[in-house]
């Protein structure tokens, strides 16, 4: 059962198959896995699982990259499998959300191979061009554009057999659906309706901004030469999206729905969140991924990142889907390093406080949090110290494009080591037992040597674990309208170091004060609302009378 609005008390958890349990020794996490665990996620509190892609895939791109929207790839079971997994969650109380991922297939996907023949109906299921003008087609530089790729040198790939080239935005293995074409559109509602006539509750949407593609590319002409590679939120974005909540019954049945966005702003996200539009509940921001890079580089390029910075984009987050539209919240997913090490403090000293600290400024900000495998306990990322080490189309790509720009070794493998997807894609660790009781056999990516304090199976039993924190915002998330729905207001928006801000709901004030830095700080008390008599939440103290924030605490308090 779905009522009105349910998503928005809801907290959901993204589970990235591969890693996250192993149930038949290959080394590989498997749907039976998943359903192994489902108590473990009962009682941590979650309301939703997002599961990222288990179609059949090549797995270029680690599944997204889909050959059968309607088949389950061996590695992670069967369509049993998955129909079993629904069922127990259900009985669970725990919804189900399948990862969506169309805006492109995989170059083996059955369409593509159809529409490699120049004669065949499926042609124009995806973007093929010509070589550019005066060029001789297949030579380098003869790509219809100089565009690049997510995890390529160019988003053009040349096809021998019709000497035209098609568009893959991420990878060759990767090409574009068009969009445009409306027998592409009806085959991916009718696909979705499937899923839905399954049991699924929803759908998290990969790169939907991207579908509709801008004029450049659509208008039939020959594709500007200089076409960048920011091809999101073309002109008919808004159009699709709402054919599609009406096509499948987004609405109609209550099915949650969330749009991965690159590039989205508030002023885009409220387009496609605005419940008078219907089109998406809500949508995923990168604006708070991408401040830790310098302004006119790439998430490769490090730079610090004052604490003013993220408080206040958040808070623009916050203030711009106020009255229309809902906000994600979210720090960790498949595609960033793991936030503890990112924005906390991942030294034994500092983990878990530093952990509890950040779980606690984004579970108390309005909008729906969403958890990532091993967040729950405070995984951190992976040291890793060569390339050989490295797993990730897009890291692999990155290292041979930079030693191509002439970068350094040195300089390379620190942003990877900082920046890289694989620092999220390390097994879960469930206990100190081999291979962190991920596998019975040899895990298919490397373990954190760490698995052996940091592990979930330590945490459950530690009533000052990270877990038990995150099971305590949880809860409060659902007991608490103010959580829920207060009006959300920063202060000492400048301060370096204390990120404090309230919620409030007919004349109850929640006020999060939290020291983000692994010194102690004085507490601003002139900054904040009056402490006497404010009640604990959740923390360690009560701030009354306190003058210095210890390193990385943090509280949450209930005004007189
Ligand atoms: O990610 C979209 C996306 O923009 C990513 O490329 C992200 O910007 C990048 O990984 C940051 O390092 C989605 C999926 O989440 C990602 O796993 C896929 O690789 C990508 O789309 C293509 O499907």
């Amino acid at each position: 059962d779905r009522p009105e609005g349910w998503w928005k008390s809801a907290v959901v958890y993204q589970v990235y198959p591969r890693s996250f349990q192993d149930s038949n020794g290959d080394g590989v996490g498997d749907i039976p896995g998943i359903d192994s665990r489902l108590d473990y996620l009962a009682d941590l509190g979650v309301d939703v699982i997002w599961l990222s892609p288990v179609y059949r895939s090549p797995q270029v791109d680690n599944g997204y990259d889909i050959s059968d929207y309607r088949d389950i790839d061996p590695l992670f079971g069967t369509l049993g499998d998955i129909d079993k997994l629904i069922h127990d969650a259900h009985e669970r109380g725990i919804k189900l959300v399948m990862d969506l991922v169309v805006n492109h297939t995989s170059d083996r996907h059955a369409w593509f191979e159809e529409s490699r023949d120049p004669a065949s109906s499926k042609r124009d299921w995806y973007y093929w061009r010509p070589a550019r003008e005066g060029a001789v087609p297949g030579e380098p530089g003869a790509e219809p554009s100089d565009t690049p790729a997510a995890f390529a040198p160019s988003a053009w790939t040349y096809d021998e057999r019709s000497g035209e080239y098609y568009l893959g935005i991420f990878s060759p293995a990767q090409p574009d659906l068009n969009w445009e074409n409306a027998d592409v559109r009806h085959a991916v509602y009718d696909m979705m309706r499937w899923w839905v006539s399954r049991g699924v509750d929803g759908f998290r949407m990969d790169v939907i901004n991207l579908i509709s593609k801008p004029e450049a590319l659509t208008s039939g002409g020959p594709v500007p030469v200089d076409l960048s590679g920011d091809v999101s939120n073309g002109p008919r974005l808004d159009e699709f999206l709402a054919e599609m909540n009406r096509e499948v019954g987004l609405d109609e049945h209550n099915l949650f729905t969330v749009g991965e966005m690159p590039g989205s702003t508030v002023e885009t996200a409220i387009r496609a969140t605005a419940a008078t539009r219907h089109e998406l509940k809500m949508v995923f921001t990168f604006e708070h991924m991408e401040l830790d890079h310098t302004a006119d580089g790439t998430k490769w390029d490090l730079a610090d990142l004052p604490l003013p910075v993220l408080k206040k984009n958040l808070a623009h987050w916050q203030d711009g889907l106020a009255e229309a539209g809902w906000n994600s919240l979210y720090w960790n997913n498949h595609d960033q390093p793991r936030v503890v090490s990112r924005f906390g403090d991942d030294s034994p000293e500092y983990r878990v406080a530093s952990a509890k600290a950040l779980a606690t400024v984004l579970h108390l900000h309005k909008g729906t949090p969403y958890v990532y495998q091993g967040e729950e306990f405070g995984m951190t990322n992976l040291p890793l110290h060569s390339i050989g080490e490295y797993e990730d189309v897009e890291s692999i790509n990155y290292y041979h494009q930079a030693k191509k720009a002439g970068l350094d070794e040195a300089t390379i493998l620190k942003s990877l080591q900082v920046k890289s997807r694989d620092n999220a894609r390390t097994p879960v660790q469930w206990d100190n037992t081999a291979n962190a009781g991920f596998t019975t056999g040899t895990p298919w990516y490397t373990l954190n040597p760490n698995y052996a304090s940091v592990n979930a199976k330590a945490a459950v039993a530690d009533p000052d674990s990270v877990y038990a924190h995150y099971q305590k915002l949880i809860a409060l998330r659902h007991s608490s309208p103010v959580v829920r729905e207060g009006r959300f207001e920063l202060l000492l928006a400048d301060d370096p170091n204390i990120w404090a801000f309230t919620r409030t709901l007919e004349g109850v004030t929640i006020l999060v004060v939290a020291n983000f830095s692994s010194h102690e700080n004085a507490l601003p008390v002139d900054g904040l609302p009056e402490l006497a008599g404010a009640k604990l939440l959740i923390g360690e103290r009560a701030l009354e009378g306190v003058t210095t924030l210890k390193p990385w605490e943090s509280s949450v308090l209930e005004l007189a």
